[in-house]
């Protein structure tokens, strides 16, 4: 048969992991990709990325070899020569600084056996407390409010199969039809069924126009607006008492917290309706069976964790989880940004979700990798607070696998100046990203055509990649670059592997007995059962792909409900100076910094270049026309693109893609302040200024601004539910 031709693998980009299958072109000369309809999840459908995600792996500017900074530039170097140098000087920082001078910074597209290697590398080969992770930027509110309230943070409860039989599903700061576009058809089967789908968003997005309700929500208040719908859920009986009393602790003290938002204390803060948040809590409460899902919009705030917790707190209120259609969701952005989360990259983190800081768990995993429990040092510090750590001059060599921080953290200029500062920076990529350009010593990994490895889908399947391809040139496997570089730092026989496959038994092994519990997953059961849920402790039985049917994760077996208050960190708010909340995220056919998409013809055609969306009403104000070019400033710096105008934003916000570097990159205006529990930065929320280039002067100020101020009372355009 034709579809069993090929190599099986998955799509590079997002958390769907579209299967696809690999085959070298007839000429030779690269591969032609097709999806693959034998495998269940996408049902065989790609997006316009996935169609294209083997193009920029055989991109003319593929690292192909070890690159040395000298005076003058980079220059080619044996591995041998590149290995040694890199040891050297990391050895020589941690011979004057001690251990915690170097630092590791990895990612969520690598897959599980390199990541659980990164991990490994960081507390063996250094012995250093200080590894985070792009994924700090990504799942960290989402993970710290299920792990606080369910006790297990999987991103979703429940399989993707089990959405279509939801009768209304809400979808908060999340925009599936651009960012996990074959997600979609669950979405539409429920709603094919009568199921109804609400998007809560500032703007009018791909996944909002399908929608049959969008509440238009002024930025950085889903948490008020939550609290409002379960104060009408309490205040009509709406609420599943059954479910809290048997399954549930803390309701007292959110039934408390949440008595002050009345629809209309909401309608005045969110810009939601009165009467649109009482349908939309009956809608929700009365309804057999609903789902919420939340994703970046509310998660990237300095009040993420509390956002995502309000959202639990009405599924849990209303008892809608551990059943078909019914659950709740962080839906995960990176390929492998779910199993990247699992396996040790986090700073407080050993495999299979362990704690760093829990005696038994050391214990575990010392004895899985043959070193004394007293070696391995405690917790590090989140990925941001890392940069800040080389500024003062604390961190002074830092190791970069798969992540593109210069581009992708807040506050780009202190993160610049944080890497310009470090003594030696080491940086192993496929491209050369605007962080790889900062390397003193750039080494060429592989990409993921080229190495064979399992991944963890949005649902907490664990899929596997076949290898079907060889790095180019002298460009090696990710984790053999890992091993060598551990055996120059005279830690070889800590990482002596064959293959990738041996990394992953070792994996389970250090999983097993874990949260995130791999040990019962080998290649051969994922081929055969088209992938294999975790947890799985048992080769012979299947994972869990349902979460929480008849307990949750705590040693009680009850969900927490945890009270979400006026007390917190408020984000940036618009004020005379800055009148407009800035926000952020991604278009459909770019992805994250855009070092593999911008490299892709076909996807440049689509979406060239950055923009900011701005409201006709703004627009006019500030004399702007389509196309135009305006300066954004905010607190941090300041940064020009072409204006689109469009009436599906409010006219207090604005809001500019994240997929490019230099000058056009977003985050030299993003707010750098964090969550205080997941550490996670503020990208979807801050203070702008706007103006038109070439019209400073005349660019009004005073009322005119004020007006655009968010400060205002203004009605959202939402429909009524
Ligand atoms: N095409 C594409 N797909 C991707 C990616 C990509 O780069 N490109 N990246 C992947 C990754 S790593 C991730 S994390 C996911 C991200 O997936 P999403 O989180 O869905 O994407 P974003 O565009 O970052 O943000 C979602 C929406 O949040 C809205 N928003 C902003 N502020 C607020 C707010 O205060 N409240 C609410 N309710 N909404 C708000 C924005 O308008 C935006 O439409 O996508 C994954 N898929
Ligand atoms: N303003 C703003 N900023 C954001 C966000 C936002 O919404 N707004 N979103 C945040 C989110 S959710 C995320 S996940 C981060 C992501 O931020 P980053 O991780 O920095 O973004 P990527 O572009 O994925 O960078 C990955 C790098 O690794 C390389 N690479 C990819 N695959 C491989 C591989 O297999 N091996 C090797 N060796 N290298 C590889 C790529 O070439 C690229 O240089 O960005 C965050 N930044
Ligand atoms: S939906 Fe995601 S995984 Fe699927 S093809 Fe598109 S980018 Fe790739
Ligand atoms: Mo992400």
């Amino acid at each position: 048969m034709e579809g069993d031709s090929g190599v099986r693998s998955h799509c590079c980009f997002c958390s769907m992991q579209c299967a696809v299958r690999l085959e070298a072109k007839p000429s030779g000369e690269g591969l032609d990709l097709r999806p693959d309809p034998g495998f269940p999840v996408a049902g065989g459908r790609l997006c316009q990325k996935g169609f294209h995600a083997h193009l920029h792996v055989s991109h003319p500017e593929r690292l192909t070899t070890p690159l040395v900074r000298r005076r003058g530039g980079f220059a080619a170097v044996s591995w041998a020569q590149a290995l040694e140098e890199a040891a050297a000087r990391l050895q020589s920082i941690q011979g004057r600084y001690g251990a915690g001078a170097v630092g590791v910074f990895g990612g969520g597209s690598l897959t599980n056996e390199t990541a659980y290697l990164l991990g490994k590398f960081a507390r063996v080969a250094l012995r250093t407390p200080f590894i985070d992770y792009n994924g700090r930027y990504c799942m960290s509110s989402a993970a710290a409010a299920m792990n606080r309230s369910f006790g297990l943070d999987r991103g979703l409860t429940n399989p993707l199969d089990d959405i279509p039989a939801a009768d209304i599903i809400l979808l908060v700061g999340a925009n599936v039809a651009e960012c996990q576009p074959t997600m979609m058809s669950y979405f539409r089967r429920a709603q094919k069924r009568g199921g109804r789908l609400v998007v809560i968003d500032p703007r009018e997005t791909a996944t909002a126009r399908v929608a049959d309700v969008h509440l238009r929500i002024r930025p950085g208040t889903d948490w008020i607006l939550m609290n409002g719908l379960l104060r009408a859920m309490i205040a009509e009986g709406w609420i599943d008492e059954d479910f809290i009393a048997r399954r549930t602790s803390g309701f007292e003290a959110v039934r408390e917290a949440a008595a002050p938002y009345t629809p209309e204390r909401v309608e005045a803060r969110t810009g939601v309706p009165a009467g649109v948040v009482v349908d939309l809590a009956r809608q929700f409460s009365l309804a057999p069976r609903g789902m919420i899902f939340t994703a970046r919009g509310v998660e990237q705030q300095v009040r993420g964790v509390d956002n995502v917790q309000a959202c639990i707190n009405l599924i849990l209120a209303t008892g809608k989880i551990g059943r078909p259609g019914c659950g709740f969701g962080a839906i995960t952005g990176q390929g492998n940004g779910q199993g990247g989360r699992e396996h040790g990259q986090k700073a407080d983190q050993l495999p299979g979700y362990r704690s760093i800081e829990d005696p038994a768990a050391r214990r575990h995993v010392a004895r899985v990798w043959g070193v004394d429990e007293r070696d391995l040092p405690g917790p590090g510090t989140s990925a941001f607070e890392m940069f800040q750590q080389m500024t003062a001059g604390r961190i002074r060599g830092l190791l970069i696998l798969g992540s593109n921080p210069v581009a992708s953290s807040p506050h780009r200029s202190l993160v610049r100046r944080a890497l310009a500062s470090l003594d030696t920076l080491v940086v192993i990529d496929i491209l050369p990203s605007e962080t790889a350009r900062m390397a003193d010593i750039l080494l060429p990994g592989s990409a993921w055509t080229e190495q064979e490895g399992t991944t963890t889908n949005l649902e907490g399947r664990v899929i596997l990649r076949r290898q079907a391809t060889s790095p180019p040139g002298r460009a090696r496997l990710d984790w053999r670059i890992l091993c060598d570089l551990a055996a120059a730092l005279g830690k070889g026989r800590h990482f002596s592997y064959s293959c990738a496959e041996e990394i992953f038994h070792e994996l389970r092994r250090a999983s097993a007995g874990g949260e995130a519990d791999y040990f019962g997953i080998t290649y051969e059961r994922i081929e055969r059962e088209n992938g294999v849920f975790w947890p799985c402790p048992d080769l012979d039985r299947p994972g869990q792909a349902r979460l929480f049917a008849d307990r949750f994760a705590h040693p009680d077996g009850r969900a927490r409900f945890f009270p979400v208050s006026e007390e917190g960190r408020r984000p940036e708010q618009p004020d005379m100076e800055y009148p407009f909340y800035l926000t952020t995220g991604r278009v459909v056919d770019h992805y994250l910094t855009g070092t593999q998409t911008r490299r892709t013809e076909r996807l440049v055609r689509r979406t060239p270049g950055p923009y900011v969306e701005i409201h006709p009403e703004t627009a006019a104000a500030f004399g702007i026309g389509d196309g135009e070019r305006v300066r954004l400033r905010t607190r941090r710096g300041k940064a020009e693109y072409p204006a689109k105008v469009t009436d599906r934003i409010r006219p207090d916000t604005l809001f500019v893609p994240c997929h490019w570097e230099g000058d056009e990159c977003v985050n030299q205006l993003t707010d750098d302040r964090l969550d205080p529990i997941s550490r996670m930065p503020s990208f979807k929320c801050c203070a702008a200024a706007l103006e038109k280039v070439g019209a400073e002067h005349t660019t009004s100020k005073g009322e005119d601004v004020h007006a655009f101020s968010g400060l205002r009372e203004e009605r959202s355009s939402a429909h009524s539910v």
